[in-house]
């Protein structure tokens, strides 16, 4: 079994650095395509047979050192009460705008009323043999409020972050809500046979320091110490977050994801080095040229060497327009140096 992954998630020796890809099931795949255009995204993350095939895609192709379950983060959103739809991104025709709008948001008994997620689970961990290890995830409860304020994927989030301007006392009791419905969901995952788990905060890089520390660390840290003796090490992993760094240090995570904006050294340092780290290539970079692929992989490569550990990813999900075989070239390069360590 490869194992990389899960080892160098728990900071132990690993010969070479591990690579999984955000996004690494999806629209750059024609075989994804090829899925998508006979169903709609929804029916997708709902089918445990179809959401299995799409899961091991990316292991067949590429060779990753790790398969995530294919779903959304807005998957826990329907049993809460709210009716959801993708085009391209999620669309909530009833969001949340007021006192008796978060009155009326469930706390869902996830396995009763999402159980295709953990029929995924089990199936894929079936399918895998041990081949590599699967990760579990969610939407951590600031990011997943924010859609659930907002109806929609949004520049500002000025819903959002003006019912925390205006009524913060209503938003704190919407991530409460959130949160233990996410601990409910996450655990239950570790329970199907998640071997890891990573907590996407995707919009809480467009809050201040103090906001951070007010409406979104707290409940990503609660959803994370629930899962704690699980078992599964735990990735958090917040978008446009270099300013964030050091509240991220009190997240209770194993491991912290970085974008590209700020070097991995640099971000580890800031981390007192204490933290596994993961990213952090620019997706953008897939789009140049092989070699100068393979170029700036290795410079991500030498800056994780400074931390404890190091798992090679994007710095955000792979673009669809991304061509398959530089993905193929990444992954190639990744494999094929060895960890240089501290
Ligand atoms: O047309 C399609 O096929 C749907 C496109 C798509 C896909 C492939 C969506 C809609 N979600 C997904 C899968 C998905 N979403 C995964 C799969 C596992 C993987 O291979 O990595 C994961 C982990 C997510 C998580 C997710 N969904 C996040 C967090 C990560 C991130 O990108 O920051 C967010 C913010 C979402 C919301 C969402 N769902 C879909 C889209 C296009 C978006 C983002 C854009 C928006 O807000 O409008």
């Amino acid at each position: 079994m490869n194992d990389l992954l899960l080892r160098a998630l728990r900071a132990e020796p690993v010969e070479r650095t591990p690579i999984w890809i955000m996004r690494q099931a999806g629209r750059y795949l024609p075989e994804y395509r090829a899925i998508r255009d006979k169903v709609s995204f929804r029916e997708l993350c709902r089918d445990p047979g179809l959401a299995t095939e799409v899961t091991l895609q990316p292991i067949d192709r590429l060779g990753v050192d790790g398969a995530i379950l294919f779903s959304d983060i807005l998957v826990p959103a329907e049993p809460m009460g709210f009716a959801v739809e993708f085009n391209p991104g999620p669309l909530i025709d009833n969001p949340v705008r007021s006192a008796a709008d978060v009155e009326r948001v469930r706390i869902p008994d996830p396995e009763e009323t999402v159980p295709f997620v953990y029929e995924t689970i089990r199936s894929v961990r079936a399918a895998l043999d041990g081949r590599v290890p699967l990760i579990g995830f969610a939407g951590a409860p600031f990011t997943l409020a924010a859609y659930l304020v907002e109806g929609r994927g949004s520049k500002n989030f000025e819903h959002v972050k003006g019912m925390m301007y205006a009524d913060p006392a209503n938003l704190h009791r919407l991530l409460d809500k959130v949160t233990e419905t996410t601990e409910r969901y996450l655990a239950a995952q570790v329970r199907a046979g998640a071997q890891a788990v990573q907590l996407f905060d995707s919009w809480a890089g467009l809050l201040s320091r103090d906001s951070y520390r007010e409406f979104a660390l707290p409940y990503a840290r609660r959803v994370l110490e629930h899962v704690r003796d699980a078992g599964a090490p735990r990735i958090y992993f917040a978008l446009n977050s270099a300013h964030l760094l050091p509240a991220i240090r009190e997240c209770g995570a194993d491991a912290v994801g970085i974008d590209w904006r700020i070097g991995l050294d640099e971000a580890s340092r800031m981390l007192d080095d204490r933290f596994v780290v993961q990213g952090n290539l620019d997706p953008c970079v897939l789009m140049s040229a092989p070699e100068a692929i393979a170029q700036r992989a290795r410079e991500v490569l030498a800056q994780g060497a400074a931390a404890p550990g190091h798992v090679f990813n994007l710095g955000h999900g792979i673009l669809p327009g991304t061509p398959v075989e530089h993905a193929r070239v990444l992954v190639e390069t990744v494999q094929g140096q060895q960890r240089a360590g501290r």
